[in-house]
C-alpha cells in the first residue's frame, strides 16, 4: 500500500447547496469529481493529523463505490481512525449522534436525502463538522474555493475493504471500524422517550402504528426500535428494505409522495399513528387517523408538550424555525416565555443555536424537526416523540392537533413547490420580486395590506456571521405571509418555492380545507410572481 499523488483539474460547480454537493450520479461519475470534492474538504481541515471520522450514506445508488474511495483517500490524508456504518449505512441523524458521541472531528454523509436515487437519478455528500451538524457557510464556502484551484489529490493504493463484517482492520496507517450503525443512535432515543409506556401501549393493542421507511434508510433503524424494542406488531414498518433506487420512488416524506401511507391513513380502519421519513433519515411525516399534521404544526405541539416527555422534562430553553416555516411555534415560544429564533433556510443555521444552548427544539416546513440531541433534523426522533404523546395523552392526533389549535389558534400553512423551471426564468421571477419590494408596504390587494416586505438577512446571534438574500418575505397587516424563495437542493434547473400561511383565532373556522383557507393568498402570490405565465406551468408541480 502506497499513498499516491494524483494530478487533477477543477470543476467550476462543487459548490454546496442548502445540505452538502447534490450532483447526477452521471456528474459524480466524472473522472476525479468525487476525489476532488473530497480533498477539498480534507484541504480545508488542514491536518487531519490521527483524528476520528465518521463516514455513511442513505445506500443509494454509488454509496458503496464512493465509500471506498473515500476510504483511500482519508488513510492517505493521515485519519487516524475512520468508524464505517455496517454495509456503509448510517442514517444523517446517526451519523450525527455517532460524530457526537465518539467525539470525531466529523463525518462525511453520502446522500441526496429525499431526491431520488439510481444511475440516473441524484448523488450527494455534506462534510458534518465536530459538533454533529453539517458544516456552516464559512466552512463549506472555503471548500467552494478549494475546489476551484484543486490540482493535486492523495489516494491510498488499496483493495476494496469488507464493508459488511463488524469489526476493525488497518488500512495503511488508517484503523477502520465497521461500526453498527442502529446501536448508539437507538441506546440514545430510549434516553429520551418513555419506551416502558409506549411498549405497553403497543403490547395492550391501544396504539397502532404504520410507518412507511419508503425503502430508504430508516428501514433497518425502524424494524429494530419500533418493531423490536417497542414492540409494534410484526410489519408496522412498511417498505422497510433500503434499495440503491428507493424502488423507484420519491423517497419525499410528504402526501403527495408517500401516498400509500396517506391512503392507508384516510381508509376505513387506520391505526393510530402514520409516519414516513425521507432518503436519509431526517425528515418526519406525521399522519393521525384521518388526519395530516403539517410540519409547522408539528413542531408547535411537540413544543407545547415537550415538558410531558423525559428527554425535555425540564422544559425548552428556546426554540428556532427556519424563516419559511409557518409561525405556529412563535405562539407557543411566547406563551412560555421563551425566545423563538428566525433562521435561514437548512439546518446548519441551528448548530450555533444549539451548541450556545440558545434553544432546544428546531424545525423547518420541510417536514424536518430536531432537538438538542444530535445536530441535524430527525424523523424517527420525531415519530417517537409522537408514540411517546399518543401514549401519554390518550388522545388522538387529531384531538391532540384540534386541541393545540384551540389553545393558540391555527395557522393555515401550504407551501406550493414550481420544479423545473428555467434557471434564467427562475433568476428573473425573483429579481422582478426584488424591483416590488420598496413599493409593496402600504399596498392592498383585496383584504390583504402589506405591512413589511424585504429580502430576508440572517445575522447569526452567536458568532455575528451574515446571510443575504435568503427569501423574499411579504407581511400583511393581518398577520398573513407569503415568502419566495428559490431551492438550494435541486438537480435540474430551478425550483421556485412559494409558502402561504394565515392565521385563525376563530375556532369554528378551524376546519376549512387548507387550499381554499389560502386561495386568495395564493392568487396574491401568483399576481406578485406571475410564475405560470413566465414558466409557462399551469399548476405547481408539488403542494405539500
Ligand atoms: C430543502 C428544504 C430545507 C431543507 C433542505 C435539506 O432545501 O426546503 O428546509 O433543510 O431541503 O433537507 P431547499 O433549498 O431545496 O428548499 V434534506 O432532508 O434534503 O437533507
Ligand atoms: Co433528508
Amino acid at each position: 500500500m502506497s499513498v499516491e499523488i494524483r494530478s487533477t483539474k477543477p470543476f467550476p460547480d462543487q459548490k454546496p447547496g442548502t445540505s452538502g454537493l447534490r450532483k447526477k450520479v452521471k456528474a459524480f461519475l466524472q473522472e476525479n469529481y468525487l476525489e476532488n470534492f473530497v480533498q477539498s474538504v480534507f484541504d480545508t481541515l488542514g491536518d487531519a493529523g490521527g483524528a476520528t471520522l465518521v463516514l455513511g450514506g442513505d445506500g443509494r445508488y454509488f454509496n458503496r463505490q464512493a465509500i471506498q474511495v473515500i476510504l483511500r483517500m482519508a488513510a492517505a490524508n493521515g485519519v487516524g481512525r475512520m468508524l464505517v456504518g455496517q454495509g456503509g449505512l448510517l442514517s444523517t441523524p446517526a451519523a450525527s449522534c455517532v460524530i457526537r458521541k465518539y467525539k470525531a472531528l466529523g463525518g462525511f454523509v453520502l446522500s441526496a436525502s429525499h431526491n431520488p436515487g439510481g444511475p440516473d437519478e441524484d448523488f450527494g455528500i455534506k462534510f458534518n463538522v465536530a459538533n454533529g451538524g453539517p458544516a456552516p457557510e464559512s466552512f463549506t464556502n472555503r471548500v467552494y474555493e478549494r475546489s476551484r484551484a484543486i490540482d493535486a489529490y492523495r489516494i491510498l493504493t488499496a483493495p476494496d475493504l469488507d464493508l459488511d463484517t463488524l469489526g476493525s482492520c488497518q488500512v495503511g496507517g488508517m484503523t477502520v471500524e465497521v461500526i453498527d450503525p442502529v446501536a448508539d443512535y437507538a441506546e440514545l432515543m430510549e434516553h429520551l422517550f418513555d419506551f416502558g409506556l409506549i411498549r405497553s401501549g403497543f403490547r395492550s393493542g391501544a396504539l397502532t402504528l404504520r410507518f412507511d421507511a419508503m425503502h430508504a434508510i430508516t428501514g433497518p433503524y425502524a424494524k429494530r426500535i419500533l418493531e423490536g424494542t417497542l414492540s409494534a406488531a410484526p410489519g408496522s414498518v412498511v417498505n422497510a428494505v433500503p434499495l440503491e433506487d428507493f424502488g423507484g420512488g420519491h423517497p419525499d416524506p410528504n402526501l403527495v409522495h408517500a401516498h400509500e401511507l396517506a391512503a392507508a391513513m384516510y381508509s376505513g380502519r387506520p391505526p393510530t399513528l402514520g409516519a414516513a421519513s425521507d432518503g436519509d433519515g431526517d425528515r418526519n411525516m406525521i399522519m393521525g387517523a384521518n388526519c395530516f399534521v403539517t410540519p409547522s404544526d408539528s413542531l408547535a405541539i411537540l413544543a407545547a408538550n415537550a415538558h410531558l416527555v423525559p428527554g425535555y422534562k425540564d422544559g425548552l430553553r428556546g426554540v428556532a424555525r427556519s424563516m419559511p416555516t409557518g409561525r405556529a411555534v412563535d405562539r407557543v415560544a411566547a406563551a412560555m416565555g421563551i425566545e423563538c429564533y428566525e433562521t435561514p433556510t437548512g439546518w446548519k443555521f441551528f448548530g450555533n443555536l444549539l451548541d450556545a444552548r440558545k434553544i432546544t427544539l428546531c424545525g423547518e416546513e420541510s417536514f424536518g424537526t430536531g432537538s438538542d440531541h444530535v445536530r441535524e433534523k430527525d424523523g424517527l426522533w420525531a415519530v417517537l416523540f409522537w408514540l411517546n404523546l399518543v401514549a401519554l395523552r390518550k388522545q388522538s392526533v387529531a384531538a391532540i392537533v384540534a386541541d393545540h389549535w384551540r389553545r393558540f389558534g391555527r395557522d393555515y400553512y401550504s407551501r406550493h413547490d414550481y420544479e423545473g423551471i428555467e434557471v434564467s426564468v427562475a433568476e428573473g421571477i425573483m429579481a422582478r420580486l426584488q424591483d416590488l419590494l420598496a413599493e409593496l408596504p402600504g399596498r392592498s390587494f383585496g383584504e390583504y395590506r402589506v405591512a413589511l416586505a424585504d429580502d430576508f438577512r440572517y445575522v447569526d446571534p452567536v458568532d455575528g456571521s451574515v446571510s443575504e438574500h435568503q427569501g423574499i418575505r411579504i407581511g400583511f397587516e393581518n398577520s398573513s405571509r407569503i415568502v419566495f424563495r428559490l431551492s438550494g437542493t435541486g438537480t435540474e434547473g430551478a425550483t421556485l418555492r412559494i409558502y402561504v400561511e394565515r392565521y385563525e383565532r376563530d375556532p369554528s373556522q378551524h376546519d376549512l380545507p387548507t387550499q381554499e383557507a389560502l386561495a386568495e393568498l395564493i392568487s396574491i402570490a401568483e399576481e406578485l410572481c406571475q410564475v405560470k405565465q413566465r414558466a409557462g406551468m399551469a399548476q405547481p408541480s408539488v403542494i405539500t
